[in-house]
């Protein structure tokens, strides 16, 4: 006490909770006073900040970090106890009635959701130097993650707002979870785009702070090395959204104004928006509380599967189950062959993309209850089978979609189903690590991504009529990927099928060498035969017609090496770059009807 120096009452409180939970040696190397008051000064603050940013404060931190390192000393399975079963959920067809329904009902509740981007982490998978949200969601036009997000959120307000009565328009919320590593620069991204024409208003960003490190078994808060006045810390996990959405005080906002529902999303999955509008409906169709977007997963891929798990004392929930634990649970509780594939040739346990619709009202209460803490895990690294020390300090995690483990078994927490062609290509891979992904796995990578929006794109356009050239092999960073035509469009253009659909008609076909971008809301495609590249601009008012033969030398794909420096990051990092040869392109700017041909 006599080293603290002359100390605030609530530093003094601080000082209390730290000594009161074991953490005394934090104080051990500390000079007599006077000495380093500056610097103790700032243990202060840091100590101060790791207790307010904590659900509960430091004391709660350190009594989760003591049982949870206890519990996996002696190795035990946070499933004990529990028996899997697949739960129920809704399973869509691109296309069909049902899924233009869903997208219709969706359409209608948008404006009644907000959007959550968690966008905290800074990818050291993908080892990109940038944040994940600015890399182009594609190049051939260039649109960044965070610009098709917004514009997607834009568009279905507009749509949505349509359908409401006047009076009750509205701006539909965007919040972002940043960190240390990303928060300045995501403000940057959006403060030098305009907000990409969302009102500064409707965007808020909150951030995450990281967590206290911990040194041994008995939860013992890790010093920084080169500092004797600085806790080692590190990221706590998407999971921190619920406690920092709860503190800020939206949900009440959200509540009082109407909205229904919430939606969490992820920084790079460029085909997120074509699942949202039908995730939304079934949601609202199916009352859900909880819907995790999912696509179907062969038995034991390496993607974690929606579970309903039944304890023997009658609890139960509905939850994300890490492969490589649901098949040795299936094992232990009476299903001899663990994770198989059905009749349908996929595992029955959905595949989570980490993508949830809440309902607002039950969110709120349950946060309430929990403060927006989410079940922990911790994962230490020990130097022997003793477990007794750690090769390096650990800290508590915690995943966003790890929520639904405190709700009571009455709550309706269910799943929607789709292709993985629509709904999923995240970016998180170098190209050295996608390069070694056994053949038939996703690669999740820079090029995979992008050429899963072309996929995409060409599919959905097949679907409404267009005669879509199938696709050509090509390695680009040493992964075998398809190439379908560039084909882009911005989301005003069109978010749901039926809309896509009465925007094309007579008889089109687009050859595979081509690039189509659309950038326009009013562009029909009439009788268009493509083969080359076109690009089409224009304003609201101006309605275009897109037909006719249109033939040029195009765009070509230059083959790049993803060590080659001379080359952007964000270009080498998909193994191609666009050789712009020859294109039509047209900008109108003034209202009227015009036709684009050539
Ligand atoms: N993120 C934060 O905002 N803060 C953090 O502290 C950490 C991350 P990763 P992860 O899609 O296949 C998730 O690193 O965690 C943001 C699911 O847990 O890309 O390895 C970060 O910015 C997993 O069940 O993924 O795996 C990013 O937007 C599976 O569904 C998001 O959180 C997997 O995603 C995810 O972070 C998947």
């Amino acid at each position: 006490q006599s080293n603290l120096g002359v100390l605030s009452p609530d530093q003094i409180e601080l000082a209390k909770i730290l000594l009161e939970n074991g953490q005394s040696h934090l104080f051990q190397q500390w000079p007599g006073l006077g000495v380093d008051d500056k610097e103790k000064l700032a243990f202060f603050e840091q100590i101060a900040l790791l207790n307010s940013s904590y659900p509960g404060g430091l004391a709660s931190y350190i009594k989760t970090a003591k049982e949870l390192l206890a519990d996996s000393k002696v190795g035990k399975n946070p499933y004990d106890g529990f028996s899997p079963s697949v739960p129920s959920g809704e399973n869509l067809t691109f296309g069909d009635e049902n899924f233009i329904e869903m997208e219709k009902r969706g359409v209608v509740e948008a404006r009644n959701a907000a959007f959550v981007l968690v966008a905290g982490g800074l990818g050291e998978r993908l080892g990109y130097n940038g944040i994940k949200v600015a890399l182009p969601r594609e190049t051939t036009t260039g649109t960044c993650f965070l610009q098709h997000y917004i514009e997607s959120i834009l568009a279905l307000q507009e749509s949505s707002n349509k359908i409401a009565s006047d009076e009750s328009q509205r701006d539909i919320p965007l919040i972002i979870m940043t960190s240390d590593d990303t928060h300045s620069r995501t403000l940057e991204l959006l403060e030098s785009n305009s907000y990409f024409g969302m009102k500064p208003t409707q965007v808020h960003l909150l951030k995450q702070e990281k967590v206290a490190c911990l040194d041994d078994n008995d939860a013992r808060l890790a010093l920084d090395p080169k500092n004797k006045y600085r806790i080692q810390t590190k990221p706590h996990g998407h999971g921190d959204v619920h406690s920092l959405l709860y503190s800020s005080g939206l949900l009440h906002k959200w509540l009082e104004a109407g909205l229904k529902w919430v939606l969490f999303f992820q920084d790079t999955n460029g085909l997120l928006f074509n699942a949202i509008p039908a995730s939304l409906g079934v949601s609202a169709t199916k009352q859900y509380h909880v819907n995790s977007l999912a696509v179907p997963r062969k038995a034991k891929e390496a993607i974690g599967g929606i579970t309903k798990l039944t304890h023997a004392d009658g609890r139960s929930m509905v939850i994300n189950v890490e492969y490589n634990q649901l098949d040795p649970l299936l094992r232990a509780t009476g299903f001899p062959d663990g994770d198989v594939n059905c009749e349908t040739g996929f595992s029955p346990f959905p595949g989570n993309i980490n993508q949830l619709i809440l309902e607002l009202g039950s969110y709120k209460e349950e946060l309430q209850k929990t403060e927006g803490a989410i079940k922990e895990f911790v994962n230490p690294k020990y130097k022997d089978s003793t477990k007794t020390a750690f090769k390096s300090s650990t800290r508590l995690e915690c995943m966003m979609q790890d929520y639904p483990k405190t709700l009571p078994p009455t709550a309706r927490v269910g799943f929607t189903v789709m292709d993985i062609w629509l709904a999923y290509a995240p970016v998180k891979n170098n190209p050295e690590d996608a390069a070694k992904v056994p053949k038939g796995n996703p690669y999740h990578s820079a090029t995979s991504g992008e050429m899963a929006i072309y996929r995409a794109n060409s599919l959905i356009l097949q679907k409404a009529g267009v005669k879509v050239e199938e696709p050509v092999k090509q390695v680009l960073n040493g992964q075998e990927v398809e190439v379908w035509s560039r084909i882009t469009w911005k989301p005003k253009w069109g978010m749901i099928f039926s809309d896509i659909k009465k925007k094309v008609s007579g008889n089109c076909e687009v050859s595979q060498r081509s690039t189509m971008a659309i950038k326009g809301r009013n562009v029909v495609i009439e009788d268009l035969s493509l083969d080359g590249a076109v690009i089409v601009d224009s304003i609201d008012d101006a309605e275009v017609k897109l037909g006719g033969s249109i033939k040029n030398n195009g765009w070509t794909m230059e083959t790049v090496d993803y060590k080659d420096t001379s080359v952007p990051e964000e270009i080498r990092i998909r193994g191609f770059r666009f050789n712009k040869v020859e294109q039509l392109e047209k900008k109108f700017t003034q209202p009227g009807k015009f036709s684009v041909e050539d």
